[in-house]
């Protein structure tokens, strides 16, 4: 039997965002974000759901991280929310908001759990997409840099982990669209495709001002990541043919040849650029350089993959269908494919050709319908099978010498999850959304056994 047994030194985690579980969205000067504008519009999310509440983290957080410290994570990764702490985007600091995340802080060092920040995940402040339409404009990139200079002068003391951008390619694509109102925040109609990529562009600008802004504003050498969800191409087989097909698909993909190979390369693939012809974004001078900083770890989320194989036919690899009935947790993207972990750090190190980044999943988790049974248990063998296995394919790409150095469960609880509200539950903490009581599900208690025994048990 293989053992799953982790280096001594891996981290275990687990992970929030400041929008999905904090709530008290007026409380203490906190100002709208783009978020609280967009799920207050009819229509936009299942029944109508908003994160004005959400979990009520903001008044509960410390009996929530007494739940983190049950659980025995060592490392914990929650967003801080840029309107709560300059409320209007830019301009004026809250000192209230910053206390808020103080107070996180020391509850989480008390309890001997290190902090891992990302400055944003989705939640513009709503002033600035009045202002000049958040990311429409290269000026969103420059208050970034500002709000981090702002927030690591103050957390800096207590934060030495820090991540940029949470998922830049969700909320540029899923928030801009063409031809329909798109699904997240900001929701806006653009005119062409070309104004869709020039967001990503601004955030990935974004990105790079943010790490030169923490790292000038940090007190101690601190850790700076960018949290990318690259589309993950796993080889049918593992047969050299399939494997080099599969590697071709991930760098021609148009996700990933649009942010994280600049990202992590200082150039836009140029496959991409030719595909897109007069849709490609407007590139300024000097962009490339400072898209490209030097980073000390790359976040992956990862949740599931696509299959791939070898073809005689140009361009030489084609996409394979999930076969009928194939797996698939309570999401419509979510098909179940662990081996996607090991390809996301195998393709980082040989088609990216960044064999000595550290790597962490910055999340990998599931929704599944979770129901609590009659002695009030939530027996969630669906996710724990889900989550064994994508922790063992973790464990095959640390075996074999990848620079993965730690995994961060998505979610530490059930949350508003974006456009779906509350409908759909990633927690392996059950929440009652009226009573804002957790349960512990079969998954907390089994992820707790993997931490205490440092492997997939
Ligand atoms: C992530 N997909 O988003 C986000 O970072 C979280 O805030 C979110 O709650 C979580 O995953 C679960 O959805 C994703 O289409 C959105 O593959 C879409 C996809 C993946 C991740």
């Amino acid at each position: 039997m293989i053992s799953y047994q982790f280096p001594p030194d891996f981290l275990w985690g687990t992970a929030t965002s400041a929008y999905q579980i904090e709530g008290a969205a007026k409380e203490d000067g906190r100002k709208p974000s783009v978020w609280d504008v967009f799920s207050s519009k009819p229509g936009r999310t299942v029944n109508g759901d908003t994160g004005a509440i959400a979990n009520d983290h903001y008044h509960r957080y410390e009996s929530d991280v007494k739940w983190l410290a049950e659980l025995g994570v060592k490392h914990y990764r929650f967003s801080i929310s840029w309107s709560r702490v300059i409320p209007d985007g830019r301009g004026q600091v809250n000192e209230t908001g910053m206390d808020f995340y103080r107070g996180l802080c020391d509850r989480l060092l008390e309890n001997g759990i290190t902090p891992h920040a990302t400055l944003f995940h989705w939640d513009s402040p709503q002033a600035l997409e009045q202002r000049y339409r958040s990311w429409r404009s290269r000026e969103m990139a420059k208050d970034f840099a500002d709000y981090c200079t702002a927030t690591v002068q103050r957390l800096g003391d207590r934060i030495s982990n820090w991540m940029t951008l949470n998922e830049i390619a969700c909320f540029t694509h899923l928030g801009y669209d063409v031809i329909k109102t798109p699904e997240m925040a900001p929701g806006s109609r653009v005119w062409r495709k070309k104004d869709v990529w020039q967001t990503s562009h601004h955030a990935l600008l974004a990105h790079g001002l943010g790490c030169q802004a923490i790292r000038a504003a940090s007190p101690c050498p601190c850790s700076i990541a960018l949290v990318d969800n690259p589309a993950i191409t796993v080889p049918l087989t593992e047969s050299p043919t399939d494997i080099a097909a599969a590697q071709q698909a991930f760098s021609t993909n148009w996700v990933n040849g649009g942010i994280i190979f600049p990202a992590l390369t200082g150039q836009y693939n140029e496959v991409f650029l030719q595909s897109l012809g007069r849709e490609a974004p407007d590139i300024r001078s000097g962009d490339l350089e400072t898209i490209h900083q030097p980073l000390d770890a790359l976040g992956l989320n990862i949740y599931t993959g696509s299959h791939v194989r070898a073809s005689q036919e140009s361009p030489g690899y084609e996409y394979v269908d999930y076969p009928k009935g194939y797996p698939r947790l309570h999401m419509p993207w979510l098909w179940v494919v662990p081996e996607s972990i090991y390809w996301a750090v195998r393709h980082i190190s040989d088609v990216l050709k960044r064999p000595e980044l550290p790597l962490l999943i910055t999340e990998n988790g599931c929704s599944a319908q979770d129901e609590l049974t009659q002695q009030g248990e939530i027996l969630d063998s669906d996710r724990i099978l889900y989550l064994r296995q994508y922790l063992q394919s973790a464990h095959r790409a640390v075996a074999e010498g990848y620079p993965l150095k730690g995994y961060f469960l998505w979610s530490l609880m059930d949350n508003f999850e974006w456009s779906w509200g509350c409908d759909r539950r990633f927690g392996i903490l059950y929440n009652d959304f009226k009573t804002q009581q957790r349960t512990p599900k079969a998954s907390f208690r089994w992820y707790a056994e993997c931490i205490r025994q440092n492997r997939a048990v």
